[in-house]
């Protein structure tokens, strides 16, 4: 039976009463026709020195930490660690455009984000080494843990930001999504949300081509990510998430907009993924050497010290010493790593209620006694000094 058979179907009218208008202008909401640049452009004389070159240090230090964090995964020290080799340039600008009082909610490719806002290398990648707690106190920092399940965290932010907001805090949240990720039903539901409420939140897709093996084309028929925020009434950016002032000035310009009441925006950074999805992924059964290669041109890294070397901004000393920072923080990272991580068997039950159940308790007493028992037979306490 169709529409038109329906009982009543003739005064159904399926085109709107010439009243009607949309409730917003879509137009301010479009994101820029092409992803936005400065490095090599004329809106390059406008940027900071002193910031481009942080950003290059930090984007360094970045793709060191992945270099350093992927050979861990090779020894065993970590059980699985998904770089962010070619999206420095977003992790960076996403972690140093927010303020002390802000929040980050990162995904698990990440961390550089999280270590770049002041997270201790090491403790960014307790969950990576299979351990079940996040490693840091998320509020202490203000960066929510890295979250595995796809878009998760992303209403988290939303109810972050607008809980601030009733509270009259002045805080933004910043929540970092994969191009896969913007399939998820909480992705939608975050966007609505914030829209409506006006939430103080930026979310940027780091659209790095991939999610795992399946390419952007299958995930979306939209044409772009950043014209998803039109339909629930946000602006889109499109940026080219290999320049890092393009990324950092977009998503800067985000936050004060959130900061000022303006409502969330939805950023695209346009990126590659230059390693496998993980080190337990092979990328060459999905992709060919061309692609990569071709991005390897785009490199962010390069862009950087291409724009700062020709303006003078950076010699070959500067750039021996952004290498010689990286390395000291690379081996520092491997020393610490090397060690076997000291753990308390009793952690188990902590955190699981607020108040423990019956139940608990009598599995903590018998793992207590088991413990005890093993440390009479050693006649030292093994355990608790992590050997
Ligand atoms: C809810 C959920 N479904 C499936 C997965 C398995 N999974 C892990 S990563 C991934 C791909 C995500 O791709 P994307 O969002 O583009 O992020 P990227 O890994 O490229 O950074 C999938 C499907 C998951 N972690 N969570
Ligand atoms: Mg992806």
């Amino acid at each position: 039976m169709t529409v038109q058979e329906l009982p009543g179907a003739a005064a159904y009218r399926p085109t709107p009463p010439p009243a009607w208008k949309p409730l917003t202008d879509p137009a301010p909401l479009l994101p820029d026709p092409e992803p936005y640049r400065v490095l090599g452009t004329d809106a390059a004389a406008d940027a900071d020195p002193e910031l481009l070159l942080r950003l290059y240090a930090e984007l360094v230090r970045g793709r060191r930490y992945n270099a350093q964090a992927t050979a861990l995964t090779k020894q065993g020290r970590l059980a699985v660690y998904p770089s962010s080799t070619g999206q420095e340039a977003c992790e960076i600008a996403a972690a140093l455009v927010l303020e002390e009082r802000d929040w980050l909610f990162p995904s698990y490719r990440d961390t550089l984000a999280a270590v770049a806002r002041g997270l201790d290398p090491v403790e960014a990648l307790t969950l990576l080494r299979g351990d079940r707690h996040t490693g840091y106190d998320p509020r202490e920092h203000r960066i929510a843990p890295l979250c595995t399940p796809l878009a998760t965290q992303l209403p988290h932010a939303v109810g972050l930001a607008h809980a601030a907001r009733l509270k009259g805090d002045d805080v933004v949240a910043l929540a970092m999504v994969g191009d896969g990720g913007t399939s998820e039903g909480d992705f939608h539901e975050a966007l609505n949300f914030a829209a409506v409420w006006r939430a103080p939140v930026v979310f940027l897709v780091q659209n790095n081509g991939f999610a795992i093996s399946v390419p952007l084309a299958k995930q979306t028929a939209a044409p772009s990510l950043a014209h998803k925020a039109v339909g629930y009434g946000m602006p889109g950016r499109l940026v080219d998430g290999n320049d890092a002032a393009a990324v950092h000035q977009v998503l800067g310009e985000a936050v004060a907009r959130a900061r000022s009441g303006g409502g969330p925006t939805l950023v695209e950074a346009v990126t590659y993924r230059m390693d496998a999805h993980t080190n337990a992924d092979d990328a060459t059964r999905y992709r060919v050497d061309s692609e990569v290669e071709a991005w390897r041109a785009h490199d962010p890294i390069r862009l950087l010290e291409r724009e700062l070397t020709g303006r003078g901004l950076l010699g070959d000393d500067g750039i021996e010493k952004a290498r010689a920072a990286a390395e000291r923080m690379a081996a520092a990272l491997r020393e610490r790593m090397n060690a076997d991580p000291v753990l308390d068997p009793m952690a188990l039950f902590a955190h699981v209620y607020a108040e423990q159940t019956d139940q608990l308790r009598e599995q903590a007493a018998r793992l207590r006694v088991e413990l005890d028992a093993e440390q009479d037979q050693h006649g030292h306490d093994d355990v608790e000094e992590g050997r």
